[in-house]
Parts: structure tokens; C-alpha cells; sequence
């Protein structure tokens, strides 16, 4: 197949109201930023050196479990069913899934960096040439239709990987979990994985690496600012933080400002005060009971669980909650 074969849905936003979030949020107190604004080509690149740090267990532990448990998994999906992935980025861990799917409806990757989507959807098609791919260009928190496969679907999965719900504050992270269960149907399922509270120092490590890939990672957040918004942030006046915050159970990273400063974003005047933080990123850490608490706001009903040895990380399996 190539590229040409592969028909994209596209539901990129517009920037009109990206720019007006991006301003709402650096006039709010404190100052925040959404994380999804890591996610630019650079920042992409930083988050799989991440991946691949010493301290920074979540992939490598949630990949394993994956791994470990493909057939039970595959199992709970089920044949013939419409494998829907929020943030599909790489696609990487599908691959471990779509190896035990042979009969899937469809693999419907949903992304929003269009290249990214297009080189990952083009890549599993050739990998997978029975399976019908059928990519779709979209912010995953706002609702967009579901493509519609040449083989007619028993069932609709998500699949979330990565504990990108942990991007979430509660509130939102509920509202998602009901958009996903609107998108899956009565009969829909969910695979999801989250990263679990555990022993604060291992958590602060992770986000707080000694080759500081991850304090690039948060800073390279000011340099997409610049370039894409006609931003003039100080590289060299903000430092990296991550704290872990026990009472709402999540990693903070901040970007702290060294200095009294005044930023312009599209022709906005911004203040900073010495020591004040931009919020980046909130990454929510879960217990078992916490996140199915989380789910069944959401619309689910945890069915299965699987957990590594040490306890780091669960992949839960779901099914859409009777109404
Ligand atoms: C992709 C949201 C799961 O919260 O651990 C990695 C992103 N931030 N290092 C996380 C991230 C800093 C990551 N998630």
C-alpha cells in the first residue's frame, strides 16, 4: 500500500482558539500552560529520549505489561472489533495488540500532529496489510465521527495507553472518560493504562532525570512559544522544576521564572515575577480504586487489571457501564 491508499479524516482545530486557551491560561494564577503544547517536533523527540531514560519507567514497565499479557488482553478486545487509539503518536505499543488482532474491523489511530499520524499510519499499514487503517487528525478531547470500515464492527475499543489520562485534572479527566465512552457505544470496551502512586522519591526521579532531558523537554515548551506564536520567552530565564504534590496526588512540573521579566505572546504584554511558576504539566499518579472511582464517573466499569511486579503501572480493561 501507499501513501496515497490511506484516506485521513481531518478534524484539526483552527488556531483562533488555541491562541485565545494559550492567553486565558498565562493570565490565570497561577500561570498556566496545556501540556499538549510539549508535543511539537522537537518535543516529540525529547519525549522518546524520555522513554528511553534509566529513571523513567512508565513506558518501558506499561510495554512489558503489554506484553506480557497481549493474549488476555486480545482476549477481552475480542474479534472483529473497531480499535480506536486516543494520541496514537508512533503506534508503538498498538503493534503488540494488532500482532494477537488478526481479524480486526479496523485500526483507527486518532493523533493530532497530522505528520506523525501519517508516517505512523502508513508504517502499521505496511506492517499489518490485512488490517484495514484508517487514521484520523483530531484533538482527542473534543468529539469527532468515528470513520467507517469496509468490514462491518462487532464492537468499538479504546485504546489509551501511556497514562496520558494523568494529563487530565479530575474534572477533565472525567469528561474525556465520558467522551470515550460515547465514542465506544453500549457494547464499547476500554484499555487504558495508568501510572500508580508509589514511593514519592521514584516518582520525583522520573520527572527530575540526571541527564536532563526532561528539564529540555519542559523548556522546549518557551522555544515552540516563539516560533509558533511570536513569543520572545528567555530560554535562559526559566528553570526547570518538578515537584511531586501528595495532596492531589500528582507531578507538577513547573517552569520557574529566574527573574522579574515581561514576555510578549501575540502582542500580548505577559508579567513574571522573580520565582514565579508557569504550570506545564499536572501528570495525576492513581490507585486502583482511584482511577476505577475516576472510570465509573466516566461511564465504565472495570473489568480486568494487570499490573507489573513491583506495582509501578496497571493497564485496566473496561466495558461501557449499563445506563
Ligand atoms: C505522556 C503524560 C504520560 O506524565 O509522564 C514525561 C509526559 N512529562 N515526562 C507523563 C511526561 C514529563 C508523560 N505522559
Amino acid at each position: 500500500m501507499n501513501r496515497t491508499d490511506l484516506t485521513l479524516r481531518d478534524c484539526h482545530p483552527s488556531r483562533e482558539p488555541l491562541l485565545a486557551d494559550l492567553l486565558a491560561g498565562l493570565r490565570s494564577r497561577p500561570k498556566l500552560i496545556s501540556p499538549s503544547y510539549f508535543y511539537d517536533a522537537r518535543g516529540s523527540q525529547l519525549f522518546d529520549a524520555i522513554c528511553e531514560l534509566p529513571e523513567y519507567y512508565l513506558t518501558r514497565t506499561e510495554s512489558a505489561i503489554l506484553e506480557t499479557h497481549a493474549a488476555d488482553i486480545a482476549r477481552c478486545i475480542g474479534e472483529d472489533a473497531l480499535l480506536v487509539e486516543f494520541g496514537s503518536g508512533a503506534s508503538t505499543k498498538t503493534r503488540v495488540l494488532l500482532e494477537r488482532l488478526p481479524h480486526l474491523a479496523a485500526y483507527v489511530p486518532v493523533e493530532i500532529s497530522r505528520s506523525h499520524l501519517m508516517d505512523a499510519a502508513q508504517r502499521i499499514s505496511s506492517a499489518y496489510p490485512q488490517i484495514e487503517v484508517l487514521p484520523v487528525c483530531a484533538d482527542f478531547t473534543l468529539p469527532f465521527n468515528l470513520p467507517r470500515p469496509h468490514r462491518k464492527a462487532t464492537r468499538t475499543i479504546v485504546f489509551f495507553p501511556g497514562s496520558t489520562l494523568g494529563n487530565f485534572d479530575p474534572p477533565a479527566a472525567v469528561e474525556l472518560l465520558r467522551l470515550m465512552s460515547s465514542i465506544a457505544g453500549p457494547d464499547g470496551g476500554l484499555v487504558i493504562g495508568t501510572d500508580l502512586v508509589k514511593e514519592p522519591a521514584i516518582l520525583r526521579r522520573a520527572y527530575n532525570d540526571t541527564a536532563g532531558v526532561t528539564a529540555e523537554f519542559n523548556l522546549n515548551m518557551l522555544r515552540r512559544l516563539n516560533r509558533e506564536f511570536g513569543a520572545d520567552f528567555d530560554l535562559n530565564a526559566f528553570e526547570h522544576q518538578a515537584i511531586w504534590n501528595a495532596a492531589d496526588a500528582r507531578i507538577e512540573m513547573h517552569l520557574i521564572s529566574t527573574l522579574a521579566q515581561s514576555v510578549t505572546l501575540a502582542g500580548q504584554r505577559i508579567e513574571f515575577a522573580a520565582g514565579e511558576r508557569l504550570v506545564t504539566e499536572h501528570s495525576h499518579k492513581y490507585t486502583l480504586e482511584s482511577f476505577r472511582a475516576q472510570a465509573v464517573a466516566g461511564g465504565w466499569t472495570a473489568r480486568q487489571v494487570w499490573l507489573d511486579d513491583r506495582g509501578y503501572f496497571a493497564v485496566h480493561y473496561l466495558e461501557a457501564s449499563m445506563v
